[in-house]
């Protein structure tokens, strides 16, 4: 069977596709304050198959409304159901594909989620592409608008490696800018560490946070916090954990 058809069985089953958590830390406190959702493809017949090559096939058929809609409510469920959403509630950040973008009811689908779920709004954060940003003609700030205004907080996913000019960056309702891991890798190098510092500041100055993705190693995350960057996730802190671990590491840290 062609992957578009495996994956369309694996979504009416559900029992294949798995959500994984990264943990998200503040560099201040060192307190973890949320998690990424990835999500993971166990295929009967080839194994795991990475996002990087499903969720392409799924942007070029029409499966990854689906998709998305799915990895939301399952993830918002599992917080509910885990106790993550009370007092001093961890954030569940969720990746969007830019093709969600030309889909006028993702506000409401959002929403129905949410209340279906009884997750609290502030708790979910979407994370978008600069590509998302700049497609034309789909109204995006009307997308964009109508998801902020359902309580949710969107995220600026890759920031740095897309197109986005500063002039889209001030238009675009925003709170959080994820500073690339290329970016992050580079902190060794004076010209990368400069960079860095810029966006974070350049973060500041539009009111968003800035989250560091990819961070490694304990001497990337001494440079971000001196130079005021709120968060970050990498394998410094953890990878991207099955539900059943990240429910451990919650469980010890609180
Ligand atoms: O863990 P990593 O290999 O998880 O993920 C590879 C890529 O797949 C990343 O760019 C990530 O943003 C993307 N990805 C993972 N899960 C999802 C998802 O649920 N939706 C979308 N649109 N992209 C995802
Ligand atoms: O594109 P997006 O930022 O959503 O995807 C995050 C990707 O980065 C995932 O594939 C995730 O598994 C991966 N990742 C997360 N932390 C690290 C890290 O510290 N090092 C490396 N090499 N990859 C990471
Ligand atoms: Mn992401
Ligand atoms: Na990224």
């Amino acid at each position: 069977l062609a992957l578009e058809s495996r994956l369309h069985r694996a979504l009416a089953h559900g029992d294949e596709l798995k959500v994984y958590y990264q943990p998200q830390w503040d560099l201040q406190s060192g307190n973890l304050v949320g998690a990424e959702a990835l999500m993971r493809w166990f295929d009967p017949d080839e194994g795991l198959i990475s996002p990087a090559v499903f969720i392409p096939v799924a942007e070029e058929s029409n499966l990854i409304n689906l998709m998305t809609d799915w990895v939301i409510e399952h993830s918002c469920e599992f917080w509910v159901k885990n106790g993550l959403t009370g007092a001093n509630g961890l954030h569940l950040a969720i990746n969007l594909s830019p093709r969600s973008f030309s889909n006028a009811t993702l506000a409401v689908g959002v929403q129905e989620s949410l209340l279906r779920t009884g997750f609290p709004p502030h708790l979910l954060e979407l994370e978008l592409t600069e590509g998302a940003l700049m497609q034309e003609g789909t109204g995006a700030l009307a997308i964009l608008q109508s998801l902020r205004d359902t309580g949710v907080r969107l995220a600026l996913d890759d920031f740095g490696t897309g197109y986005s000019s500063l002039a889209y960056l001030r238009k675009f309702p925003l709170d959080v800018l994820k500073i690339d891991k290329s970016f992050v890798d580079v902190l060794n190098e004076e010209s990368g560490a400069a960079m860095v510092t810029a966006i974070v500041d350049l973060a500041h100055v539009l009111g968003f946070r800035s989250l560091a993705e990819g961070v490694e190693e304990e001497s990337q995350a001494s440079f971000l916090r001196a130079c005021g960057c709120e968060m970050y996730q990498g394998y410094l802190g953890s990878k991207p954990l099955p539900a059943a671990e990240f429910l451990v590491l919650v469980s010890k840290l609180k």
